[in-house]
């Protein structure tokens, strides 16, 4: 007998810096109604998912910076989001600027929560590799300033069992990095949730541009096939306040190939059946952790940030 649980990606169009969150909800209950009359298990919404991506401006007033924050999740205004999960028995993934008030001080982070089918929170997780720059940057048309406004997660990458799954998060600039997939690879992870905003220029290395789709693809494709894992990725897609952002939001299996791709820059729900038995198969040959990882020669991976080259000190 198979496990299969069916998931849907819920890439968003654009959120103009007007838009209000209300507004924001109400597009995001109608595609969980639509998910829901889909057969889906779970639903996974983008990064930062209620309002514009806001790294994109300079904000000296901390006002301004906050508007765009979280201070309780749910709030009045996204517990709707909460009930009808509960009430259709569907559960989301989605990411938020979460500010709360942690070791005395007030600290802001990029987060990003499972919810599960009785409306309750499974998982939350705080993005830990964050992009860009922390000082205003006049050369880019636009800015990317995750690394001012969010401190780096102080979760690691966790799994939780939920939903008859062993799931995990990791957001945005995370599914480049092998080391994030690895983590949740090891805790025996069936199926990560990913959102993005990723515009499709990039201003340190425009070199790179016709190559945005290709590398996000590849980056999940292959964190899928080597930890043996479904990747379920939702872009927050097309053209935002003058900036173009990617789509292409996907479904991934455990095999690494792409079973489900978005074809719009707006909203659009893909939905794929996932048997996560599937990963079994990949986890007990090729990816048999136990049998074939050599950790004792992994050291550097831990003990050293940036490269070095042969013979430095
Ligand atoms: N929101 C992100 O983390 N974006 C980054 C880049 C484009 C700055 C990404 O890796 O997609």
């Amino acid at each position: 007998m198979s496990r299969a649980l069916t998931f849907a990606a819920a890439q968003l169009g654009p959120i103009a810096r007007a838009e209000s969150r209300e507004d924001v909800v109400v597009r995001l209950l109608e595609m969980m109604r639509e998910g829901h009359s889909r057969g889906c298990d779970v639903i996974v919404y983008p990064e930062l998912a209620l309002t514009t991506f806001f790294p994109r401006w300079y904000f000296e007033d901390q006002e301004e910076i906050d508007f765009f924050f979280e201070r309780s999740f749910p709030s009045p205004v996204t517990q709707p989001l909460f009930d009808e999960a509960k009430r259709l028995g569907v559960g989301f993934h989605i990411g938020y600027a979460e500010l709360v008030e942690q070791e005395g001080r007030l600290r802001r982070f990029n987060t990003a929560v499972v919810v599960d089918k009785n409306g309750e929170i499974a998982l939350k997780y705080r993005k830990i590799h964050l992009p860009g720059h922390a000082e205003h940057e006049p050369y880019r048309p636009f800015q990317h300033l995750e690394k001012r406004y969010f401190e780096v997660g102080d979760l690691g990458f966790p799994v939780v069992r939920s939903m008859d799954g062993n799931l995990g998060i990791c957001i945005c600039n995370d599914r480049r990095w092998p080391e994030a997939y690895r983590v949740m690879g090891l805790q025996d992870v069936e199926a990560v949730f990913i959102g993005y905003n990723t515009p499709t220029h990039n201003p340190p290395a425009p070199q790179h541009d016709h190559l945005t789709s290709f590398h996000n693809h590849l980056s999940m494709q292959s964190g899928a096939y080597q930890n043996a894992t479904w990747v379920v990725a939702a872009a927050k897609a097309g053209r935002e306040e003058g900036v173009d952002m990617l789509g292409q939001s996907a479904i991934i299996a455990p095999s690494g190939e792409i079973v489900a791709m978005a074809s719009t820059l707006e909203d659009e729900l893909i939905v794929a059946k996932c048997d996560l038995d599937l990963c079994r198969s990949y986890k007990e040959t090729w990816f048999a952790f136990d049998k074939h990882r050599r950790p004792e020669h992994y050291g550097l991976i831990v003990e050293r940030t940036g490269a070095q080259p042969p013979g430095s000190k």
